[in-house]
C-alpha cells in the first residue's frame, strides 16, 4: 500500500452497514490484529477497521510470521458477533469467500479457497487469513479477523524461500491496484456475507466457499500439532473441519492443520 491510505475517498463511497464506518490508518505496526485486539478491549465498536502500510510483526495461525511490506493490503476488522466460540470458525469461511469473490468478480483472477485459510492463484498463496476471538464468561466478547492481502508487491518482497509458493496482485494482472478501492469491495462483500450468515445461517456460505476450492476428493497431506496424515479430503464439515478419508477406510476429523500435496 501507499503510505497513506485515502481514507476519505473510502469513507464517502463505502457501502457497508457497519463494516469500515470506522477506519484507522497506520504507517507501521506490529501487527494490525494486535491494534485492533487492544481496540476492542478498550470497547471499540463492531465494524471497527485498522489497516496498516507496513507490520512488522504480521502473523499468521500458530505464531508464524507473516511477511508484510509496503505493498500488501494489510487489515483487521473487529466484530461482536452473536455466535457461540465453537461457531467462531465461520467467520474465517465467510471472509475468505468474500476475498475469492473481489478477486474472481471483480479483478478477473482464478482464485481458490484452500482449507482453513488461505487463498491460492495457480496454487500460490495470494491471502491469508487470521481470525482470533477473546471470550467472557464462555461467550464470544470480540472477534478480530485479520486479512493480508500481497496486493502491489513484486517477487523481490518476499523471502527467497517463499517466492516459489507466493503471489501478489501486482504479478498475476501485470499492474498495480488502488488499496482504497480493494479494501473498498472487500468489506463491501464481507458485510453483505456477514448479512448472509445471520439471515441464511452457514450452509449456503460453506457451499460457496467449495466451489472455489480444488482440494475436495483428492489426496492431499495434513499437518497439523498432533500429527500428519495422508488421504482423500471428503468434505468440510458444518463445524470448519476438514474430513480426511485415510488408506485404511478411517475418516478423520481435523480442525487444526495445513494441506499440502502429497511428497509421494
Ligand atoms: C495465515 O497464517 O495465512 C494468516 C495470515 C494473516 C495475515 C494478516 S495481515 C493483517 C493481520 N495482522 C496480522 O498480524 N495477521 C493478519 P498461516 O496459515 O499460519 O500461514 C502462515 C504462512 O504463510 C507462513 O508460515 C509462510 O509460509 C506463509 N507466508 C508468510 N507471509 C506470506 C505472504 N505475505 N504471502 C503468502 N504467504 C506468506
Amino acid at each position: 500500500m501507499a503510505a497513506k491510505m485515502k481514507l476519505n475517498w473510502l469513507q464517502d463511497n463505502l457501502r457497508t452497514k457497519y463494516l469500515g464506518r470506522s477506519i484507522l490508518f497506520s504507517r507501521k505496526v506490529n501487527s494490525t490484529n494486535d491494534w485492533a485486539k487492544k481496540l476492542a478491549r478498550y470497547g471499540a465498536q463492531a465494524g471497527t477497521t485498522v489497516v496498516a502500510a507496513t507490520q512488522t510483526k504480521g502473523h499468521g495461525r500458530l505464531g508464524r510470521e507473516w511477511i508484510s511490506p509496503a505493498g500488501g493490503l494489510w487489515f483487521s476488522i473487529i466484530l461482536r458477533p452473536k455466535l457461540l466460540p465453537s461457531e467462531v470458525v465461520r467467520l474465517t469461511f465467510v471472509a475468505g469467500l468474500a476475498v475469492a469473490k473481489v478477486l474472481d468478480k471483480v479483478l478477473g483472477l482464478d482464485v481458490e479457497t484452500k482449507w482453513p485459510n488461505d487463498l491460492l492463484i495457480k496454487g500460490r498463496k495470494i491471502c491469508g487469513i487470521l481470525t482470533e476471538m477473546n471470550t467472557k464468561d464462555e461467550n464470544v466478547n470480540f472477534v478480530v479477523i485479520g486479512i493480508g492481502v500481497n496486493m502491489n508487491l513484486d517477487a523481490n518482497a518476499f523471502p527467497r524461500k517463499l517466492r516459489q509458493q507466493t503471489t501478489s496482485l501486482e504479478i498475476e494482472l501485470g499492474r498495480r491496484i488502488r488499496s482504497e478501492e480493494l479494501l473498498k469491495n472487500l468489506l463491501q462483500e464481507m458485510d453483505t456475507l456477514f448479512e448472509h450468515l445471520k439471515e441464511e445461517g452457514f450452509d449456503s456460505i460453506l457451499g460457496a466457499w467449495k466451489q472455489y476450492t480444488r482440494f475436495l476428493g483428492h489426496r492431499v497431506e495434513v499437518t497439523s500439532p498432533a500429527n500428519h496424515s495422508t488421504g482423500v479430503a471428503l468434505d468440510v464439515d458444518c463445524d470448519g473441519s476438514l474430513l480426511l478419508k485415510l488408506d485404511d477406510g478411517e475418516i478423520r476429523r481435523i480442525t487444526v492443520g495445513d494441506i499440502s500435496s502429497p511428497t509421494r
